[in-house]
């Protein structure tokens, strides 16, 4: 399966804490794009596609929700509740993300530009293209 879960090290203090993320050092890739997800309702299903070339890097930065992941062999789910680990996520896997806490944010770093034309919608063209 094409990801994984990077620690992010956390600078804290009496403060509270900080996480940096820069390209090419704790980011496998250059940032292109960033966006940010909230206000889902908890039972909603979204994704349901794959990238042809996207890298991305997803952090909850509040709140949980759970990604679960398809590399057309396997599919696992990865329940994200913290904001000091991202979960890194190369092409061709496909993503649906659910079971929202009221008080989820996803912060999604990209490694392109948005691009629709890069987006697999269908499951069934997933499977064709991983073969
Ligand atoms: C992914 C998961 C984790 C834009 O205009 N620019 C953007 O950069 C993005 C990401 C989306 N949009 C538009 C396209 C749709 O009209 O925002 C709307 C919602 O996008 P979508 O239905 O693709 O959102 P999700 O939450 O299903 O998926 C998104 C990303 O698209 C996807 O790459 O991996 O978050």
């Amino acid at each position: 399966m094409k990801y994984e879960l990077l620690d992010f090290n956390i600078h804290g203090n009496h403060d509270g804490n900080l996480v940096a993320l820069e390209s090419k050092q704790n980011i496998p890739f250059d940032i292109k794009r960033v966006y940010y997800i909230w206000g889902t309702k908890r039972d909603i299903i979204r994704g349901k596609h794959a990238h042809l070339k996207l890298e991305q890097v997803i952090v909850c930065v509040s709140g949980s929700c759970d990604f679960i992941l398809d590399d057309g062999q396997e599919r696992q789910s990865i329940h994200l509740d913290n904001p000091a680990k991202g979960l890194y996520i190369k092409h061709n896997i496909w993503r649906e993300f659910t079971n929202f806490s009221p008080d989820c944010v996803i912060m999604v770093l990209a490694s392109e530009h948005y691009d629709e034309a890069d987006y697999i919608r269908e499951y069934e063209t997933f499977r064709k293209e991983i073969k």
